[in-house]
């Protein structure tokens, strides 16, 4: 008996809430976002970002220097990713936010008098209707300045992205960055709009007595136990199929790909047999309830604003690592 009500109590955890997505809403496709991890900040960052010239001049005004120095390490990094229109009106990327950094501006760098300069985009980054814009070293990225702690590779950061529509709402989109040093290289599967859904009782009020203790030890056995689940959508570029068959995060002691189906008028979930099929030129979604990265024995609880490095592995050998922001379902 207990152990049935575990296993709805995980089930209404996994199921509850889905998360809008640029598919569904034919909206801003973005992929392939990363940022630079600062431990080799001096080498890697360039000569644009990484002197002291370059980083105390054209960084803001005055209010702003004084803000940087006041709480975070003085360190910098950026974030870059691939931003695809397709909503069919051209849209504006006017801000963005991070958790990790006491100030994130939207940046390009220009060439002044011959001298490498960066500073805030005027007006945002335009992204004109059925256009692609790449945020790249050297070019636009996203800055973020006096971080609150070193960035490390194989980590990764949420970012929230503010775009402006044409009609002057403004649309906010969070992203994962994974840390590396090396843009993404270029991959026949696009993954867009991970999502991981955050632990812990706090966030979801309604699921607090169920979710409260027993989950872990009692289905796993070990450590804390916690489990959450990370969902997104691939898409086959390629020529050829393709299987999603495994995970793997530093944050969790056991990664599974997982399917919900109905058994005997009783949902349940369990590892894909062979693993998930990519079909060519398909897009596959994993959502509550259907396909899933089931994170299990998770060794820390999972906040919203922040992010989780996950590589995923699949049939062809291809291996992707991407940034997952956690955030709440909705
Ligand atoms: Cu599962």
């Amino acid at each position: 008996m207990f152990k049935r009500l575990l296993l709805l109590t995980l089930l209404l955890v996994l199921l509850a809430g889905t998360n809008i997505s640029a598919q569904e809403a034919g909206g801003l496709v973005i992929t392939n976002v990363w940022a630079r991890p600062t431990g080799v900040k001096a080498e890697s960052m360039g000569d644009a970002m990484a002197t002291p010239e370059a980083t105390a001049e054209p960084m803001g005004n005055a209010g702003h220097m004084g803000q940087m120095h006041a709480v975070g390490n003085g360190t910098v990094s950026a974030a870059y990713m691939q931003i695809t229109n397709q909503t069919g009106q051209t849209v504006r990327l006017v801000s963005a936010a991070s958790t990790v950094a006491t100030v994130t501006e939207v940046h390009e760098v220009t060439m002044v008098d011959n001298v490498m300069q960066m500073h805030p985009v005027e007006g945002g980054i335009e992204i004109p209707a059925g256009e692609t814009v790449e945020l790249r070293p050297g070019g636009y990225h996203i800055m973020l300045i006096d971080l609150l702690h070193d960035l490390y590779a194989g980590e990764a950061l949420a970012v929230t992205l503010t775009f402006e529509m044409a009609d002057g709402t403004t649309q906010d989109r969070i992203v994962g960055a994974a840390i590396q040093d090396e843009p993404p290289s270029a991959s026949p599967l696009l993954i867009t709009d991970a999502w991981a859904r955050p632990t812990g009782v706090r966030t979801m009020n309604d699921m607090a007595e169920a979710t409260a203790e027993p989950m872990g030890g009692m289905a796993h056995g070990m450590g804390d136990g916690a489990v959450s689940a990370a969902y997104m959508y691939i898409e086959n570029l390629g020529d050829a199929e393709d299987r999603l068959v495994a995970a793997r995060t530093d944050v969790a002691g056991l990664v599974e790909i997982h399917e919900v189906n109905m058994v005997d008028n009783v949902m349940q979930m369990r590892p894909v047999e062979g693993g998930i099929v990519l079909p060519v030129g398909d897009v596959v979604e994993l959502r509550p309830g259907g396909y899933h990265v089931m994170l299990m024995d998770l060794h820390h609880d999972l906040y919203v604003d922040e992010a989780i490095s996950l590589t995923l592995v699949f049939e062809s050998g291809l291996e992707l690592t991407v940034g997952v922001p956690v955030v709440e379902p909705q």
